[in-house]
């Protein structure tokens, strides 16, 4: 076979963040970029020889280009076969999916997810391994210090492989499949949830849904299982024809991003049910009619009702949740007397739970919600559930949460994001904070007392790995919490993110708004945290 070793300069900038390598297309596209972090993949997979993989992305600007060249440096790395999402399109829960079912060694998913896209925005790329999941830490860490001394590459010079229909071809002894993005991961969701129950729903005249697909990987997905398979009427997808830019908005489904989807659901128009996901399909937003779910509040309510779903009628094994979700989920874990788990941010550390059959159902408060049934946060899969849900129940999204609420108590919550601010102000901000940890316990802060304040360090109860630094936690006597991290996907400067949680057990204060119940805890957070004097910012630019 006709390889090519191209010589390269390492570069020292390829440390994956919370959810693999992210940066802007601009960076991608210098010299050899891409292809040094592919050849570091290849390098730390000894086993990469003849194995299968997975190859796809959300279809964002400079996707298709580097699919091209993912497959050349596959075939002149000893790659087997590789199946490739039909257009270069794979969701991030469908390449999950096809690397579980075909037994891969694993699957490279190109995407930045909820970052803008085009040639001005953010480009990604991050490994799964076998068992479906992002790659663990270790694995990352390997590839980044392989990629800081990698001084060549294999690949192949030959013409690109036609994306756009089904096929397979041969490329030297590489055997590529062009597959159908869609069909498997729809057979899945068909052995979850309750079809015929649905489609009733979305086809009775007194229902109607919008599915918001923000011009993202979801959009053909959500055409074909919503409006072909189940039934709803045209126009049930919003933004469906994804594109390179994602029409220019921030692919990102929270109240502050779906605008339009927002203003319908809170206008006159009687819509019952709305939802959205992001870039690659991972994440959702789950709207009623003039009420917003909290991420947070939706994994408690699909654990408490999950038994009502085929999928998971034999009941639940355990529950877990990244440390800043709310801990409303811990609440059913404790009336359904399984475990409840508290991870670091990031999908990959719920991945031993579930291999371990430990855990059914995982969640982040940033609009991600799973089960075992994949190893990768699944957006679509939330918005069947919830119709599944609606459909056995015939209650609307508010009234079901709001008996979850009389029932379990509400657990208030909020984020308030400060994005792109310097670095350094944002380290420093956090180490005074640290500062702050010794004194901290007993304090009175706003009419609430300090019970601890330290680093969230995470012991991997399957492995024994430990993850320290994994975001300041203040917490108090009442429960409430407050947290601080600086998110590990931006591309610009450092984002803040602040945490905000205060739990109420009586009834009649269900009805606050969040930032007003919260608004205590707001006040703290900025007292403590100096955030206006190390920001320089006086609101949030991102609340949900
Ligand atoms: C954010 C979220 C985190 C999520 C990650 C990847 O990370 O907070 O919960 O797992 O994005 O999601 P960070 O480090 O910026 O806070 V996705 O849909 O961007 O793959
Ligand atoms: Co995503």
């Amino acid at each position: 076979m006709n390889i090519e070793i191209v010589s390269c300069v390492p570069y020292n900038d390829q440390k994956p963040g919370t959810s693999g390598l992210r940066k802007s297309v601009k960076q991608f596209q210098k010299p050899d970029y891409l292809q040094t972090f592919v050849q570091a993949i290849f390098n730390t997979l000894p086993e990469r020889e003849g194995s299968t993989l997975i190859l796809g992305g959300d279809g964002r600007y400079f996707n298709r280009e580097a699919i091209q060249v993912i497959l050349r440096m596959a075939a002149a790395n000893g790659i087997g076969k590789i199946l490739v999402g039909k257009g270069g399109i794979l969701s991030t829960p469908a390449a999950s999916h096809l690397i579980r079912k075909h037994q891969a060694l694993g699957g490279i998913i190109l995407s930045a997810s909820h970052n803008p896209g085009g040639p001005d925005g953010d480009f990604g790329i991050k490994f799964n391994t076998s068992n479906g999941g992002p790659a663990p830490e270790s694995f990352t860490e390997a590839i980044y210090e392989n990629s800081k001394t990698l001084e060549e590459y294999r690949i192949t010079p030959i013409k690109p492989v036609p994306l756009d229909k089904v096929g397979v071809y041969d490329l030297y002894s590489m055997h590529i499949e062009v597959v159908d993005s869609v069909a498997d991961y729809m057979a899945l969701m068909e052995e979850i949830f309750d079809f015929d129950k649905i489609s009733q729903l979305l086809r009775s005249e007194h229902f109607s849904m919008r599915f918001d697909a923000m011009h993202a990987v979801t959009g053909p997905y959500a055409h074909t299982i919503l409006e072909e398979r189940l039934g709803a009427p045209q126009g049930t997808v919003m933004h469906g024809l994804p594109l390179a830019n994602f029409g220019g908005g921030h692919p990102d489904p929270n109240q502050a991003h779906a605008k339009e989807l927002m203003a319908l659901l809170y206008s006159p128009k009687n819509i019952a049910f709305g939802a959205a996901s992001d870039g690659d399909g991972d994440r959702n937003m789950i709207l009623g009619n003039h009420f917003f779910v909290t991420p947070s509040d939706s994994l408690a309510i699909l654990a408490a009702n999950a038994h009502l779903v085929p999928g998971y009628q034999q009941g639940i094994a355990g529950i877990a949740r990244s440390m800043p979700t709310s801990q409303a989920p811990d609440r059913v874990a404790a009336r359904l007397g399984i475990p409840a788990f508290e991870t670091p941010t990031g999908w990959k550390f719920f991945g031993n739970l579930l291999d371990a059959g430990r855990i059914t159902l995982c969640g982040e408060e940033s609009f991600g919600t799973s089960s075992n049934h994949i190893r990768e946060k699944d957006g679509l899969w939330a918005v069947l559930f919830w119709l599944n849900l609606l459909a056995v129940k015939q209650e609307s999204v508010a009234s079901i949460v709001r008996q979850h609420w009389a029932e379990y108590g509400r657990n208030y919550y909020s984020r308030h994001d400060y994005e792109a601010i310097p670095t350094a102000s944002a380290n420093t901000l956090m180490e005074h904070l640290r500062q702050q940890f010794d004194k901290l316990p007993g304090q009175m802060l706003h009419g609430k007392q300090v019970k601890a304040a330290d680093d969230f360090m995470y012991v991997d109860p399957v492995d024994g790995s430990t993850s320290a630094q994994q975001g300041i936690r203040i917490l108090f006597t009442d429960d409430s919490r407050l947290i601080f991290r600086l998110s590990g996907t931006g591309t610009q400067g450092a984002t803040l993110r602040v945490y905000l949680e205060q739990y109420e057990s009586d009834p009649a204060k269900h009805d606050q708004d969040p930032q007003l119940a919260l608004a205590d805890l707001i006040n703290i957070a900025n007292d403590l945290a100096k955030i206006p004097e190390f920001t320089g910012r006086i609101n949030a630019d991102v609340i949900t």
